[in-house]
């Protein structure tokens, strides 16, 4: 039985957020809608303006699955074109100011004049990806590969990415490894760390002084039977062992079934040692759907992790990026709807009274403490989200702006001809 004591007090004391309380057994409709910007405190409205998720240059080329990549009319042919589209995001969105480059598919001749070229469409070029997992000789490894010429030439592809961090004035080389292997046996899982932890060290050294490194897990695949960075617990061991310039990114999309990301998120917040987000979500493996389109609970306990623990206040540097692939849908709708969804969760966390929760967890009440938490996730901050984007001087239903804008047919017109970009692979 929910202790009506704390539901009262908690109520009370949010009174003048709220335009309708949450008692149980109150229909849906008479739930609580968070009606207008000007009831919730500045401090939230301001840190909902002032969010930045960085957009994946690769969300907007033709993606698939081993079965079929299905391409889609208007798809960009450059990262120039990559560049225009993720500005749109940003334009109906305004809390998506850069796009994360993956190095060779954004490759370009000139990267400061991709970063003016950028700079003109309101947006930035951000975190570095390095690419160690697409080369004929990276078959049994690249930084972890028993041959020691490929490690070589693994490690100079990464430095050459932080030449790219010099010329686009990114912070972040965000490292993934597809390494691993398939078979019990088939090369020495100590070994492999070895070679790792080698490999790391030399781009560690090279960093600039504003320059980061952070460590990206998963779970498996490529690789099925070991993958050498398969957890946080390893990405975290070999940030340790690095040091301060080397934090580690959890892609939501690389865990076990079952696994509880937001503890992984509270852990490593605590250990200063969060650098980034992947955000995504999935039924069944890294099937890089929407964020939150699977799992929107699950994202908001990760951003009440995220809030908890101080990660989004400025100096913590924590990035927020999406790492998505829009196999079938459209892709900048697809990414707008996704920028939308943090939103949501984020507001959703934000309006988490603490206080109503520390005081329920310190008296042991186990549903008045839930009571709390679902109570903020069950607001619906959508009307809070468009007054706060009209405060922004944009439409209050970024989708349909875009819609409106004529912007997706235009680029079905226009880019006809030359290659559409994808993975390459
Ligand atoms: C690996 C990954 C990594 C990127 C790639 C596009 O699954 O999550 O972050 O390099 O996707
Ligand atoms: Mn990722």
């Amino acid at each position: 039985m929910l202790s009506i004591r704390n539901v009262k007090k908690h109520i009370e004391s949010n009174r003048n957020l709220w335009q309708a309380a949450t008692i149980p057994g109150l229909k849906h409709e008479e739930s609580r809608t968070l009606t207008a910007v000007s009831h919730v405190p500045k401090a939230i409205s301001s840190t909902l303006k002032g969010q930045h998720i960085e957009l994946p240059s690769w969300a907007f080329g033709n993606s698939g699955t081993r079965f079929k990549v299905f391409p889609q009319a208007g798809v960009p042919r450059d990262p120039y074109e990559k560049v225009d589209d993720a500005a749109q995001v940003h334009q109906y969105t305004g809390v998506a100011p850069s796009v994360a480059l993956h190095i060779p598919w954004d490759r370009v001749d000139d990267y400061a004049d991709l970063g003016r070229h950028a700079a003109e469409r309101g947006v930035a070029l951000g975190t570095i990806n390095s690419n160690t997992f697409q080369d004929n000789d990276y078959m049994l490894g690249s930084v972890c590969n028993p041959d020691p010429a490929i490690r070589r030439k693994a490690l100079d592809h990464l430095l050459e990415c932080v030449d790219v961090m010099d010329a686009t004035g990114s912070r972040d080389l965000k490292l993934w490894f597809a390494d691993g292997t398939n078979y019990p046996g088939q090369d020495d899982l100590r070994a492999r760390q070895n070679r790792l932890a080698e490999v790391l060290a030399a781009v560690y050294g090279r960093l600039g002084p504003n320059q980061r490194m952070v460590l990206e897990y998963k779970l498996f695949e490529p690789a099925f039977y070991s993958t050498d960075v398969p957890d946080w617990g390893t990405a975290f061991a070999h940030c340790l062992q690095l040091g301060p310039k080397a934090k580690v990114v959890v892609d939501t999309g690389h865990h076990a079934p079952g696994t509880n990301i937001e503890f992984i998120v509270a852990f490593l917040l605590r250990a200063d040692k969060l650098g980034a987000f992947d955000f995504n979500s999935r039924f069944y493996a890294d099937d890089d759907l929407m964020v939150g389109s699977a799992d929107p609970f699950q994202l908001f306990r990760i951003m009440h992790e995220v809030v908890g623990g101080g990660g989004l206040e400025p100096g913590l540097e924590v990035a927020f990026m999406l790492d998505q692939c829009h196999n079938i849908e459209p892709k900048i709708p697809g990414q707008i709807r996704s920028v939308m969804n943090v939103q949501e969760a984020t507001a959703k966390a934000l309006l988490v009274d603490r206080t109503a929760l520390a005081a329920a967890q310190a008296d042991g009440d186990v549903l008045g403490a839930n009571a709390v938490l679902m109570d903020a996730y069950n607001t619906d901050v959508r009307p809070l989200l468009a007054g706060i984007r009209e405060e922004m001087g944009l439409d209050p239903d970024p989708l349909d702006a875009y819609r409106r804008s004529g912007y997706a047919d235009l680029i079905a017109t226009e880019r006809v001809g030359g290659a559409q970009a994808g993975w390459g692979a």
